[in-house]
């Protein structure tokens, strides 16, 4: 270890690199596999940008032994990865794939032999198909089912996988899958993307009453998408946008989960009052105590409102139902290669946002990372000055929450390695390890050796 680079930083300290499953696995229909949304959407005419989809991603499910040995030689004591539903449940019924589990039973004893601890996500998006057919998140049916998947999984492997997340980013499954239609399944619902919000936090919290039920020595959390969300202008109106956007974006997920209440204004703008009303029962089980919270910051939003002072355009397909007409101010601050504003000092503000509601709750950075283009030298090196500054600057910021007196205990770098971004394709590279899609071959980043040194 570093010692000078790690002052600050607690030894216990749980430093990681990040995937997912759809993201870097390939290999969709193989050994018992069944379909999820995911490789339905990608298929779906004009939905990816390069039209390409996950079947062969980064082979990672024949290459994950080398994957985790170059985790670990980066100096990661951490694995964060999800699994794919659809290969252990692949009708999402009660078919268990033995093949499906054995695959992260692998994984898991790798990371082990590797003095690696796993981190486990059981939903980064990849809902089985037949579940989409009959409902998806829409019905309440799928927080049962969701449910039943993460007692059979964790019953599974609960022996070699200590830390369980349940989801991850909320917020994209439904206002990306359900909203704006970016996202699988690609629907345009409008406000009615919300009942995805209440059925996946549902499914959230019946996870992990059953769970902890059977197995109270496991370490319990969800990851949400965070943002520091700031006001154009001292105007009236740009406040009003913050209260919208951080309402959409932040309060929705964190009041629920941590309070045991929706916030009242969302529901309000959303006209989804009566609907939350009638479910407000189900708040106790959403807000079933956690053993930590993840929190995946990529960027801050500035905001401003409409002159008009009309937030809502309910003619467009969005992920911000009733705010669609929110401006978003360009600070002139650096941008990474998705247009998002590099703001390191805003992780600390959404830590606080847990903090604020949580004061003991646990907080791991379980995503924080940046697409930039790369080039590969002829020496086969890759220079990434920006991304390695962009780590620097948020490491940084993880320093100053936990000189704060936060209780930040982790950090995981997104991603690994570059990987399928969704619906742009393989056009995003987000990883501290370069992939070369067409030979497979693996080539550390210059932010990859960084890490390497902090954690050397
Ligand atoms: O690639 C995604 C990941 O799947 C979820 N969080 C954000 C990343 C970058 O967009």
């Amino acid at each position: 270890m570093n010692t000078a680079a790690m002052n600050g930083f607690p030894d216990t300290f749980v430093w990681g690199a990040a995937t997912a499953a759809y993201q870097i696995e390939g290999a969709t229909t193989e050994d018992g596999r069944g379909p999820s949304i995911w490789d339905t959407f990608a298929r779906v005419p004009g939905a990816i940008v390069d039209g390409s989809n996950g079947d062969v991603a980064d082979d990672h499910y024949h290459r994950y032994a080398a994957d985790i040995a170059l985790l670990a030689g980066l100096g990661f004591t951490a694995y964060r990865f999800s699994i794919a539903w659809s290969r252990v449940l692949p009708t999402g019924g009660d078919e268990v794939n033995q093949a499906g589990l054995d695959f992260y039973r692998r994984i898991a004893e790798t990371c082990h032999a590797h003095g690696i601890t796993p981190y486990a996500t059981l939903y980064h998006w990849d809902l089985p198909q037949p579940l989409e057919d009959v409902g998806g998140w829409l019905v309440r049916e799928t927080a049962e089912r969701f449910r039943d998947y993460a007692v059979t999984t964790v019953d599974a492997l609960a022996d070699v996988i200590r830390h369980w997340t349940t989801l991850n980013e909320p917020w994209c499954s439904s206002l990306l899958g359900y909203g704006a239609g970016v996202h699988a399944p690609g629907k345009q619902l409008g406000t009615e993307s919300l009942h995805a919000v209440h059925h996946l936090l549902l499914g959230h919290g019946l996870a992990v009453q059953a769970v902890r039920e059977r197995h109270p020595e496991l370490s319990l959390g969800i990851t949400v998408n965070l943002y520091s969300v700031r006001p154009g202008s001292g105007s009236a109106l740009d406040a009003e946008a913050v209260r919208r956007v951080d309402g959409l974006q932040n309060r929705l997920f964190l009041d629920p989960l941590l309070l045991a209440t929706y916030p009242a204004d969302v529901l309000t703008d959303t006209g989804t009052t009566d609907w939350f009303a009638e479910r407000a029962d189900d708040l106790a089980t959403i807000a079933t105590p956690l053993d930590f919270l993840g929190v995946n910051y990529y960027s801050r939003h500035t905001v401003a409102g409409p002159a008009d002072g009309v937030f809502a355009d309910p003619t467009q397909p969005s992920s911000t139902p009733g705010s669609e007409r929110v401006q978003y101010v360009d600070t002139g601050a650096p941008k990474t290669d998705m247009g998002w504003e590099v703001h390191p000092d805003g992780l600390v503000d959404v830590i606080e946002l847990v903090h604020e509601r949580a004061p003991e709750l646990p907080v791991l950075v379980t995503e924080n990372g940046a697409a930039y283009v790369d080039v590969v030298e002829a020496d086969g090196s890759v220079h990434d000055p920006d991304r390695r500054q962009y780590f620097e600057g948020h490491v940084e910021a993880c320093r100053e929450a936990i000189r704060r007196g936060l209780p930040l205990q982790g950090y995981f770098a997104w991603s690994l390695m570059d990987n399928y971004e969704w619906a742009f394709g393989y056009t995003k590279r987000f990883g501290i390890v370069h992939v070369d899609y067409e030979t497979q071959i693996r080539t550390v980043k210059d932010s990859g050796r960084w890490f390497a040194e902090l954690l050397g």
